[in-house]
């Protein structure tokens, strides 16, 4: 390999060809919400999952937390320019919940408790490639980190992981959500650079 960065010598091998285009590693974990941190008792929390013709299927918190789990450790990037390696979550797949409806949808929209709403392509939340994450680093994740349960979906930029998220809803089209219709780009596949509209 070429030049190592001044400061980065060492951790940089391990990681060569982990960092997207335009992204810097950081160790810390900034918090980014659009909105204040919604308080979400567990026993007040479900999760539903919505078809394209409206039919619906719950769960609640104690039936997720039977469901089978894994613990993905994974790297993050944020749009913002940070990128975080190693984050490890434990949660349940999204194809558990998915796998429980017929769907002939190809896209979803995840829906937030604080109103948040963000798109994807159906086939990027199947396939083992998203989570729905209720622990970060083996504790209970934190309320400002999404808790009591968030999206995670590492090959997109981490605007795309939900915080606070309280459903998948099946679509048809493609419905732009949240930052998604004020800038960013619809896909935001951070090794392709897409940040807004205009890449
Ligand atoms: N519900 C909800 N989810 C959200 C957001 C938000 O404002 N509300 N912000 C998004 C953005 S822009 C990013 S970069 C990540 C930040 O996650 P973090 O605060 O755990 O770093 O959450 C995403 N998920
Ligand atoms: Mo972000």
């Amino acid at each position: 390999m070429g030049d190592l960065s001044p400061g980065f010598h060492g951790k940089s091998h391990a990681f060569a060809g982990r960092l997207p285009p335009g992204q810097y590693p950081t160790e810390s974990f900034p918090v980014l919400s659009a909105g204040p941190t919604p308080d979400i008792p567990t026993g007040r929390w479900s999760f539903t999952l919505t078809g394209e013709a409206g039919e619906s299927r719950s769960w609640s918190w104690d039936e997720m937390m039977a469901l089978p789990q894994e613990e993905p450790t994974v790297d993050i990037h944020c749009v913002t320019r940070w990128s975080k390696f190693d984050t490890r979550w434990r949660g349940v797949p999204l194809d558990v919940f998915l796998d429980a409806m017929e769907t002939a949808a190809d896209f979803v929209v995840a829906e937030s408790f604080d109103g948040y709403t963000t798109n994807l392509p159906l086939e990027d939340v199947t396939d083992g490639k998203a989570w729905l994450a209720h622990s970060f680093d083996g504790f209970a994740l934190s309320p400002d980190h999404g808790g009591p349960a968030r999206l995670v979906i590492p090959h997109l930029y981490f605007w795309k992981s939900a915080k606070w998220v309280k459903g998948l809803r099946l679509t048809l089209d493609n419905e732009p959500g949240f930052w998604e219709s004020a800038g960013y780009h619809d896909y935001g596949d951070p090794w392709r650079e897409q940040r807004y509209w205009s890449d």
